[in-house]
């Protein structure tokens, strides 16, 4: 089968974006984008492969501008992930989760604006865990500077994508035509078509949060972690708990299995809730995937594709899966 399916290219090329005439500039850059990311994929699994032998593992000391602890793998991600960007020729500005600033670029057509996470889940990556890529793109509006095109409702993304590295290399995507998962045939370096148009079940059996911070977490929010707990075979509870570490890997479990992913803000100080995930780079693609797999991705109290960016850095929470998984999550909510 895997030398005979769709490769990624063919793929995209088929699709009709409901959002964008097929010949517009953006839905050919937005394929562009896509398939660049499937190539510096292929080269960030190989160095994770080889992180250890080339002494590429542990921090380079210091942290993001999000606070977090840089880990080599993190800076080198980021380099080619840009230098890929720039390279096609279509990008106009990358906001990256590794520089505090976005990254302006000026030659080529401009025509989108990419938001990224070059490795997501960096806490694995010394402990050979799996981790990811999240991007999400937005089309450019021609202004100065031009990142400040990013800044708006997860609604206006005409495309999005992650790519996994796990056992297998798995790239997923959707321009807004439903959610298609790819995996890489390394023999051939093509992504070839595995997951055609992903339907998440409506109900499920898992969730993901970490719970050491349950004591931080909204009242609806531990209220409906406890219910999912609760033995009631009727409604196939209790439900198991499964948590990598990384939101990469633990959407793309969901999706394929159903279930949720919840990253619930801190509410010690419920008049200034903190989020840790972010919403231009992890959050809104992660939202636009999951409903486009038919799922949904919530807030808790709000859907994730509403909230409107100001800051490029901005974090939010997110609760997303099966979409009655998660209606039930924002009903405990409302409680
Ligand atoms: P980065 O690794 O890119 O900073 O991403 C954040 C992240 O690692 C997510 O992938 C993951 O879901 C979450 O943080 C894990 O956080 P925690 O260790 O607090 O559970």
């Amino acid at each position: 089968m895997a030398d005979s399916a769709m490769t990624l290219s063919e793929h995209l090329a088929r699709q009709q974006p409901p959002s964008l005439p097929a010949d517009t500039p953006t839905h050919k850059n937005v394929a562009t984008v896509v398939e660049r990311f499937a190539r510096v994929a292929v080269g960030i699994a190989q160095e994770l492969a080889h992180a250890a032998l080339r002494g590429r593992l542990g921090v380079v000391g210091g942290t993001n501008v999000t606070g977090d602890q840089v880990k080599k793998m993190d800076v080198w991600g980021h380099e080619v992930v840009v230098a890929a960007l720039r390279e096609s020729r279509v990008c106009a500005a990358v906001i990256s989760e590794e520089a505090p600033e976005p990254v302006e670029m000026k030659d080529g057509a401009g025509a989108v604006v990419v938001c990224t996470d070059p490795v997501d889940g960096s806490s694995n990556l010394d402990v050979n865990g799996s981790v990811g890529t999240i991007f999400g793109i937005r089309a450019a509006d021609g202004k100065t500077p031009a990142a400040s095109a990013a800044l708006g409702p997860g609604t206006q993304q005409p495309g999005a994508g992650y790519v996994m590295y796990g056992p297998a290399t798995t790239l997923v995507y959707t321009v807004g035509t439903g959610t298609h998962g790819f995996t890489l045939d390394r023999a051939s370096g093509e992504f070839r078509l595995t997951h055609p148009d992903i339907r998440i079940p409506r109900r499920g059996k898992v969730y993901g949060i970490n719970e050491g911070s349950g004591h931080t977490w909204h009242p609806g929010q531990r209220a409906f972690v406890e219910h999912l707990k609760t033995q009631d075979k009727a409604s196939g509870r209790p439900y198991s708990l499964r948590y990598s570490g990384a939101m990469v890997a633990d959407v793309h479990r969901t999706l394929l299995d159903g279930g949720l992913f919840m990253y619930p803000a801190d509410w010690s100080d419920p008049k200034k809730p903190k989020a840790k995930l972010r919403l231009l780079y992890e959050v809104a693609p992660m939202g636009m995937i999951v409903e486009q797999a038919g799922g949904r991705a919530s807030t808790g109290l709000e859907r994730v594709l509403d909230l409107v960016a100001t800051e490029y850095h901005q974090r939010a929470s997110v609760i997303l899966g099966s979409p009655d998984d998660v209606a039930m999550a924002d009903e405990f909510y409302r409680r």
